[in-house]
């Protein structure tokens, strides 16, 4: 289904890439739960293959050798501890489902939870698929893999880079992945991003997700569904299109990240004014059918889609300013990307080190993570969704959840501020040289309003600066040009 089953009419989730399960659960607990955040997307759970060359990358946990939960992020227990935790915190856990496929093909060995798999002979004997459970190579033109993304049978049954294809027509292969989903559905997770979806039969998937189970009564009223987005990249001009799949859920709409980053890098002819009407220029999927992000675990990294164009915690300047709007504007169901450092290694347009996976021991073990007494996250983990201008929109996405975009203002160029009905208020200026200082309609009950972008609303008054609306709902806005943080934004709880 289309609605995320957050509690209490939250808005957005994040994604705490290559966390430990015990640290998601500490997260909800000191500080996802207590400022709002609806949910958190975790790496994928279920066994995976051990990659020692190169040493434990991140995207060892993209080739499954079984089901059972036992991954670098931690074991059964502790993943059930983690989703109960969270879910008492109003925090919804959602997994990252890999179903399209096992590991890559001339592997074999033992899986992060010991389980024997032998991906030459195509056995795996942990869940169990044989040869027969995966497609053979008869839709694919020249030895199994994927070539031409403009073939939809090569596209779905042949090997995405080398991993063993799945064969989601059969009942038996469908029944497993069903049981393995319904098993963490019975745990209480609250949905699944479903990976490489477009390289899955729309109707294959639709056999699956029929046959899911309602959630968990232990925390989501009868009847509740589970909460699909389904990894689909879709830039036009493949021999698809991700409109195949908005009937079964959300898809990722990798558009709204790439053209975010070129609006805000002010590149390919794009300016901050274009964003008036960027849902039909651009060819966005529906409101309803769309989950949006700046950047994703791929694209931060060269992976996936939307090139130099993607904004990351590389450019924090951009990066706050990018994920401000996105979570001031009424459009797709939001995800924040949450990252870890790495360094690194630039060579012939591409980051050698692009692999580099989480913090972790000489032992291979990820490392915990460490917040320092100002609530910042120090050994290497990036926790983009702490930082408070972050963390703030996220409040002001949902205190203008239901009111529509107002006021719209633009001075033809790279500044912009408009309304969310009489809720909230957000002015943006990317100009090289004008600050922007003027009046503007801010839609709001008139009143002092304490900008959570440079503060908080904390007891002895507003730490930032303060907005004065006046009777007639204007205000002076004024944004210098070198500000670090080039943008206000106040809403119905930060009046004072
Ligand atoms: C290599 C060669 C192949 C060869 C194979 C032989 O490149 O040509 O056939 O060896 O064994 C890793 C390596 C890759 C290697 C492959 C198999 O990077 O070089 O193939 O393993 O050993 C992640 C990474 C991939 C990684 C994969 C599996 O991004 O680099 O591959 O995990 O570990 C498309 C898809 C989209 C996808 C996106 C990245 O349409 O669905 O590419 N995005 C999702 C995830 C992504 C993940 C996968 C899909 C696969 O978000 O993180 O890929 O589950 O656009
Ligand atoms: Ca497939």
């Amino acid at each position: 289904q289309h609605a995320p089953n957050t509690a209490d009419n939250r808005q957005a989730i994040v994604h705490l890439f290559e966390w430990r399960w015990t640290d998601i659960a500490a997260e909800c607990e000191r500080f996802l739960g207590p400022n709002g955040f609806g949910g958190v997307q975790v790496s994928p759970p279920n066994e995976n293959r051990v990659v020692t060359s190169p040493n434990r990358p991140w995207w060892e946990r993209y080739q499954p050798v079984s089901y059972h939960l036992n991954t670098r992020s931690g074991n059964d227990e502790e993943f059930r501890d983690m989703v109960h935790r969270c879910n008492q915190q109003g925090v919804r856990i959602y997994v990252d489902a890999v179903i399209n496929h096992m590991c890559a093909h001339g592997y074999s060995g033992n899986g992060t939870g010991g389980i024997y798999f032998n991906g030459n002979s195509l056995d795996f004997p942990g869940v169990p698929f044989g040869p027969n459970d995966f497609n053979d190579c008869s839709a694919c033109l020249s030895g199994c893999n994927i070539h031409s993304y403009d073939d939809v049978n090569e596209l779905r049954n042949c090997r995405l880079a080398g991993l063993l294809d799945l064969k989601l027509s059969s009942d038996y292969v469908r029944g497993k992945i069903t049981d393995y989903l319904n098993y963490l559905i019975s745990i209480g997770v609250a949905g699944f991003r479903v990976d490489a979806a477009k390289h899955m039969w729309p109707r294959d998937m639709a056999a699956i997700f029929d046959r899911l189970t309602d959630l968990n009564t232990a925390y989501f009223p009868s009847g509740s569904r589970p909460f699909i987005f389904m990894e689909v990249i879709d830039l036009d001009g493949e021999g698809f299109s991700s409109s195949e799949y908005t009937h079964l859920g959300r898809v990722t709409e990798f558009k709204y990240g790439m053209q975010l980053g070129y609006v805000f890098r002010k590149e390919n002819d794009q300016k901050l004014e274009n964003l008036a009407n960027f849902v039909e220029s651009w060819g966005l999927q529906l409101d309803n059918s769309s989950l949006v992000f700046v950047d994703n675990h791929d694209n931060q990294r060269g992976h996936g889609a939307g090139g130099q164009s993607i904004i990351t915690f590389r450019d924090s300047r951009l990066y706050k300013m990018a994920n401000a709007f996105m979570l001031a504007y009424p459009y797709g169901f939001v995800r924040i990307m949450s990252s870890y450092y790495w360094d690194q290694q630039w060579w012939n347009f591409e980051d050698r080190n692009n692999w580099i996976g989480p913090p972790a021991d000489a032992n291979g073990n990820t490392m915990a993570v460490s917040i320092n007494n100002m609530g910042i996250c120090v050994n290497g983990w990036m926790c983009e969704h702490r930082w408070p201008q972050i963390r703030n929109m996220v409040t002001f996405r949902t205190v203008a959840a239901g009111h529509g975009m107002g006021n719209w203002w633009d001075n033809g160029n790279n500044q912009i501020a408009f309304s969310r009905g009489d809720r909230a208020f957000i002015a943006i200026n990317n100009e090289d040289r004008s600050a922007l200082d003027t009046t503007l309609q801010t839609g709001l009950p008139s009143g002092d309003y304490c900008d959570v972008i440079s503060g908080d609303l904390a007891k002895g008054g507003c730490t930032g600066k303060t907005i004065t609306v006046r009777e007639d709902s204007r205000a002076h806005i004024h944004i210098k040009v070198d500000d670090e943080d080039p943008m206000i934004a106040i809403h119905a709880g930060s009046r004072a």
